[in-house]
């Protein structure tokens, strides 16, 4: 029938969508920096709509597969991955997605710089940006190690701006008895060889990137009495490259995982069978050495959240003005603009507190943090993660509803929306994972975090308070707070164990 077609939403320029995005930059970034980025990230937006967008969609309808015998019975354990995907990993390095966090060119403002164009990115490219948070993990413990010679090659690549160089790490942490008790759960032995690396032997249970070039992963040490230790305290850190000459290096690909969501995505689960590995750092302190990737990824998990909960609200903003029900477009009807308000706000504040920890990055790593800002960076960080985590999730879930039906139809390509955010809250530390990191980190710091946390929120409070229209919402805050400060007060005077009550 005639007029009886629907219109899709439209996807425009993400860049030039956002003015709170926009805003963001202009008020934080020197001038000419901001001038710059500016250009840079409108042209971005425009090949993201006009590119990256279609590669997104191929992705996801040609998942990678697992190919383990060839055609003579030989077991080959080959991962292939469709073009796109492959073209997504050259856009990666043009763009300098990763390069851009440690060529500095920009000095303490490339961090915010390169995540405000990777939450753009991470939307709308199919979970690529999983591995190139790995990669930017590995390359911030090279860097945190000094870039020592024999890791100078994975660094350079790590972090090269050239599609021939770039190389994508993996991050291979979870076993299967365990992926939150890293230290009780890893089965995985490492002996030690006449040339002075390692032969690795275990089982890896999840592998994201199971295409990428290199890994970190973590072993225990066999010792000269062949006995290993336990725990936490017995863990090293390893790298190690998964091809050696053209061979897989030890490593036996047993299966692709099968997944509700991030299906372009390959996680395999790998047996370890000899790989030859590298120690790189001091025995039994793996936990702390890749303590400084988990921090990377569990910032880009942020990124991811609030990247996709941005398109979700442009696309039921775009749909409201397209849709009619009794008579007139959603847009007119009240209470559908009240759930895109609320949306919009979650959208807006996710964005605010990830760019509050993208800022605090830039300054940590440029050496102009002082102590108060690298406490509030280790608080924020996993609370960051566990937050927008579940944001992500309800308000992507919320805005399958305002498709109404055609929000559960998977040739929208809005389902995979929410899928991909469901994972968000479990990998890289599951929501009481990190609740006990805040929690470590508060403890270690004996209480300077919680500190930092309360002043900066009152003086962020004392600020909003200037703001007439913001006195409602900062009395209910103000309220909250002096709760949350009375309930850390109880629990510190009952000393450890408060803490541990707490937790
Ligand atoms: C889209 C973007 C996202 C990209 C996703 C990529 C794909 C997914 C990849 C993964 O999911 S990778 C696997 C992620 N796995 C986890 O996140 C593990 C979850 N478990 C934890 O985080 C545990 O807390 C942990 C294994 C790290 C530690 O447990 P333990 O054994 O109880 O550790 P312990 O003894 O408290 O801490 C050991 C040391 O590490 C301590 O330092 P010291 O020895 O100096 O005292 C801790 O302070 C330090 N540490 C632990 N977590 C830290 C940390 N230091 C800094 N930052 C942290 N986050
Ligand atoms: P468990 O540790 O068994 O947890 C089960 C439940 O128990 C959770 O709800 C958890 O919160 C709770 N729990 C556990 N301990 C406590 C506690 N002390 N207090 C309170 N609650 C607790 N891992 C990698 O290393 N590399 C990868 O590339 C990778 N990719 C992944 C990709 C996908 C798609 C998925 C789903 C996972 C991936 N993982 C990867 C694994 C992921 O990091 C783990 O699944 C995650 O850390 C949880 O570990 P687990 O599955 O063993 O759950």
């Amino acid at each position: 029938l005639e007029g009886a077609s629907m219109e899709a939403p439209r996807m425009g320029n993400l860049y030039l969508e956002d003015p709170l995005l926009q805003g963001y930059l202009r008020a934080h970034l020197p001038a000419q920096v901001f001038a710059e980025v500016n250009v840079d990230l409108e042209r971005f937006g425009a090949r993201l709509r006009d590119e990256i967008d279609f590669l997104d969609r191929e992705c996801e309808l040609n998942p990678p597969r697992l190919l383990h015998f060839d055609a003579w019975g030989q077991r080959v354990d080959q991962v292939t991955t469709c073009p796109a995907w492959k073209r997504l990993k050259d856009i990666s390095a043009e763009e300098s997605l990763v390069a851009e966090g440690y060529k500095r060119r920009y000095s303490r403002w490339s961090r915010v710089y390169q995540i405000a164009k990777m939450y753009l990115f991470m939307s709308n490219s199919a979970c690529y940006g999983c591995p190139l948070a790995m990669t930017d993990g590995a390359a911030k413990v090279i860097e945190s190690l000094g870039i020592p010679k024999p890791l100078e090659e994975a660094y350079a690549r790590l972090t090269s701006a050239d599609p021939k160089t770039f190389w994508i790490s993996g991050q291979w942490m979870t076993e299967r008895k365990g992926g939150s008790d890293v230290g009780g759960g890893t089965e995985t032995v490492a002996r030690e060889l006449p040339d002075g690396s390692y032969s690795l032997h275990g089982f890896k249970w999840f592998t994201s990137a199971a295409d990428s070039e290199m890994t970190l992963t973590l072993a225990r040490i066999v010792g000269p009495d062949g006995q290993v230790k336990q725990g936490s305290r017995g863990l090293s850190l390893f790298y190690l490259k998964i091809y050696e000459d053209g061979k897989l290096n030890g490593i036996k690909i047993e299966r692709l995982k099968e997944k509700l969501g991030t299906r372009a995505l390959p996680t395999a689960e790998l047996l370890l069978d000899g790989a030859r590995a590298h120690l790189i750092s001091t025995e039994g302190q793996g936990i702390p050495y890749i303590a400084n990737m988990l921090n990377i990824t569990r910032i880009y998990n942020a990124v991811a959240a609030a990247g996709s909960m941005r398109r979700m609200v442009n696309l039921a903003r775009d749909y409201a003005t397209k849709r009619e029900a009794f008579g007139k477009p959603l847009k007119d009807h009240p209470l559908h603009m009240q759930t895109l308000a609320r949306m919009e706000v979650q959208s807006q504040a996710a964005f605010l507190l990830l760019m509050e920890l993208a800022r605090l990055l830039g300054l940590e790593e440029t050496k102009a943090a002082t102590e108060q800002e690298k406490h509030l960076l280790r608080l924020l960080t996993p609370l960051t993660k566990l937050y927008t985590a579940k944001q992500g999730i309800a308000m992507n879930s919320e805005g399958l509803e305002c498709f109404g039906g055609q929000g559960f139809m998977e040739d929208t390509g809005l389902p995979v929306i929410l899928r991909n955010s469901q994972v968000l809250s479990i990998w890289e530390g599951t929501t009481n994972i990190l609740s006990l990191d805040v929690l470590r980190c508060i403890l270690k710091s004996q209480g300077k975090a919680l500190d930092v946390f309360f002043s900066t929120a009152q003086a962020k409070l004392e600020a909003a308070t200037r703001q007439p229209e913001l006195q409602a919402s900062v009395q209910i805050i103000q309220n909250n707070l002096q709760k949350l400060k009375q309930f850390v007060r109880r629990m510190d005077s009952k000393g450890e164990a408060g803490w541990q009550l707490a937790a």
